[in-house]
């Protein structure tokens, strides 16, 4: 294992300084596998720095689990054990008493660990290596307060099993989306000339990075899967291996995007089929070879279906026909496929009022709940269109009570600056997975993909980082990934606080001054920067005012008369796209009460909704008094002051964070600003030259 990574690399979340009060500790790691080798490597590499040491148990086979004495020779300020932790120095066997007897076995789980003080001593328990990996890095988050007098017991699990993360990585340069599709931080981590890199130094730097934060699955490849990318599944699989070996040392399964046309054009068959006998015959022979080479393969994502990849409508077959080839090929080896929902016509006619892009994963897939296989995951973006600043969350999450679902979403920020712009995504995952689809009485989406008494599908998000020195091109877009992974770990998890956690460990040590300047600055700059893109991008919900293509900056009129659909309506008299019951494409009738109603009228719509679901005249007034045209003025100039500020309080870091974190997110904010006043002084004209409504506090209108 090697974790040294090159110097122009930036340790994001894992600097040294934040192993410091661990590597200063006495510490004894007691059992055996590849990931309680990572947590005695880890502390090894702490303890060499700060002068800790780090030990091997020496158990006395004769002690009993509630034994007392303390173990003979060293004692030790840090303890990692796993269940049952009888053998061991006092501090841990106690500790496993006192936890078998409130929890009982199995309470922690595959990843849960248990962290107590106990006679001076801190001990993280676990009943599997993976607790004691999680363990370790949430040691690392607490840092000295670990080791505080008092500590009251805790108990973490993760609120749910899959924790994955999609790359959009292709092997070949792509000739108009480039190595790694919607990516803005360089090339690709695994490959490059279209090859697998041979240094996969960083690939396990960044297994180390998913880890901290909580991630435990990786997806490799694009899921356009284009002809080299194709052939991972077959020829080129040991790339997937050798991902897999650096990778497993944290607990990181790989998983790849596969095309449904494989057995065709990979396997020579003239069907792709998912009923022909042959077609399942590849399928399980395919499989199989690909868990000879990697026994803990994780399963297949499949984007079918959709923006021109094949997929079971070809052959006239369901999507639920198409997944289950996959997951019987997969389910001897407990593998899942990963199927995703996002399924529409991108090629519709902007003249059609009745076809509504929103509507169309819902009507494709909620009448096959109940027919997918028990390792199919129905992987279903957040929103009902895709990864805007601001969607209602997508129906199907409600609709598919007998489906094993995982809510996606998009690190990488397609639609939220890409990576020019500070953007801090949390507060809005957040809202999403605490939103109570029936109610709130009923289930939030967390608890959706958690699922219920058998496993969820979890969470997955696109990831955001390349071959960057900075990992994800903006400096401040690391805590976007590190927030992912905190949020699957757990959804309930304030924004706030994990953004301090992100602030703490990667400024550890890094600041003169200490972190303090740092967090307010960065707290004063990210904690309402998704708010804030929000204001001086596209208006109340209504979405895809965005260059076509590269989806950057503003067009409102770009995508209004194109096959892909999402159209907005604006005329002279209102705007905003009518997706009611009574009158419209009838999508709110696809969520369950109360919704389903909150969202039909335009009393009780929520303001930042309003124009996703109602087409309203620009006079029409909001729930916070103003007008829809004046809202539209007032946060745009808000927006871009808004920049501005954050803009300042950046400088004011400069001597404080290091030089070339600085210069690198200056010039990100002189272009966010610069992009926010186009967007403004876009938004702004085009909604008053419609309208012909002034501003009512006359400011400049283009
Ligand atoms: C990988 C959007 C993006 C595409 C992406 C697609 C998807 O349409 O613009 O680049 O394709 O979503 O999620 O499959």
């Amino acid at each position: 294992m090697n974790t040294v990574l090159p110097n122009d690399v930036h340790p994001a979340w894992l600097p040294p300084e934040a192993f410091r009060a661990l590597g200063s500790r006495r510490s004894l790691v007691c059992g055996e596998g590849t990931l309680v080798d990572t947590v005695r490597h880890e502390l090894a590499l702490a303890c060499a720095r700060y002068g800790g040491s780090t030990d091997q148990p020496h158990p006395r086979p004769d002690a009993p689990p509630s034994d007392d004495r303390p173990a003979a020779g060293t004692s030790y300020e840090l303890v990692f054990a796993l269940v049952p932790a009888g053998l061991l120095p006092i501090a841990a066997a106690a500790v496993d008493v006192v936890y078998r007897r409130r929890h009982g076995a199995g309470a922690l789980g595959e990843e849960g660990f248990l962290l107590a003080r106990h006679a001076e001593v801190t001990v993280v328990l676990a009943e599997a290596p993976a607790g004691l990996l999680h363990g370790l890095f949430h040691l690392v988050r607490l840092g000295e307060s670990a080791f505080g007098l008092t500590r009251p017991m805790e108990l973490h699990r993760p609120a749910t099993r899959l924790r994955m993360l999609d790359h959009w990585d292709n092997v070949d340069v792509h000739p108009v989306m480039g190595q790694v599709e919607r990516g803005y931080a360089g090339g690709s981590i695994f490959w490059q000339d279209g090859a697998r890199r041979e240094d996969l130094t960083r690939v396990g730097a960044y297994g180390r990075l998913l880890a901290a934060g909580g991630v435990n699955a990786v997806s490799v490849n694009n899921v356009n899967v284009h002809a080299t990318e194709a052939r991972l599944l077959t020829d080129r699989l040991g790339d997937v291996a050798a991902f897999a070996d650096v990778l497993r040392p944290y607990g990181i399964r790989v998983h790849l995007s596969v095309s449904f046309a494989a057995p065709v054009t990979l396997g020579g068959l003239p069907t792709a089929d998912p009923l022909d006998d042959g077609v399942r015959g590849w399928w399980a022979d395919t499989t199989k070879q690909v868990y000879e080479s990697i026994p803990d393969f994780g399963g297949y994502v499949v984007k079918a279906d959709s923006e021109g990849q094949p997929g079971p409508f070809g052959y006239g077959r369901s999507h639920a026909d198409g997944a289950n080839v996959l997951a019987d090929a997969l389910a001897p080896f407990g593998g899942v496929v990963h199927w995703r929902a996002f399924v529409y016509n991108h090629r519709q006619d902007w003249r059609d009022r009745s076809t509504d892009r929103a509507r169309a994963a819902h009507d494709h897939f909620a009448p096959l709940d109940g027919q997918f296989r028990d390792n199919v995951i129905l992987q279903v973006k957040h929103g009902p269109m895709d990864f805007q600043p601001r969607e209602p969350i997508s129906p199907v999450i409600a609709a598919m009570p007998r489906t094993r679902l995982a809510v996606e979403f998009q690190v990488t920020q397609e639609y939220t600056g890409q990576q020019r712009h500070v953007c801090y995504l949390a507060p809005w995952w957040s809202e999403v997975l605490g939103f109570a689809p029936w109610g709130d009485d009923g289930p939030t989406v967390a608890a959706v993909a958690a699922g219920g008494p058998a496993d969820g599908g979890g969470l997955v998000a696109v990831s955001n980082v390349g071959d960057d020195p900075f990992w994800t091109g903006h400096p401040l877009a690391q805590a976007n990934l590190y927030a992912f992974g905190r949020l699957a770990w757990d959804p309930r998890l304030d924004p706030a606080a994990v953004l301090d956690e992100w602030i703490e460990l990667t400024f550890a040590g890094a600041s003169p001054g200490g972190p303090g300047p740092v967090r307010r600055a960065l707290h004063a700059i990210m904690d309402d920067s998704w708010r804030t893109y929000e204001r001086y991008t596209a208006p109340l919900g209504v979405g895809f005012m965005v260059r076509p293509g590269h989806h950057y900056g503003p067009d409102v009129d770009g995508y209004e008369y194109t096959p892909w659909g999402t159209y907005h309506f604006a005329d002279r008299d209102g705007v905003g796209v009518d997706r009611t019951r009574a009158s419209g494409t009838g999508f709110t009738g696809q969520f369950p009460p109360p919704w389903r109603d909150v969202y039909e009228s335009i009393e009780s719509c929520p303001d930042e909704l309003l124009l996703f679901f109602h087409h309203v005249p620009y006079g029409h007034v909001l729930h916070n008094g103003s007008t829809v045209i004046q809202h539209i003025y007032d946060t745009h100039f808000d927006g871009v002051e808004q920049v501005a500020a954050m803009r300042q309080r950046w400088e004011r870091l400069a001597g404080v964070v290091d030089p070339g974190v600085h210069a690198r997110v200056r010039e990100r904010l002189d272009e966010q600003l610069r992009c926010a006043e186009e967007w403004r002084d876009q938004i702004n004209a085009y909604f008053f030259r419609k309208s012909g409504v002034p501003d009512a506090r006359g400011r400049r209108i283009h």
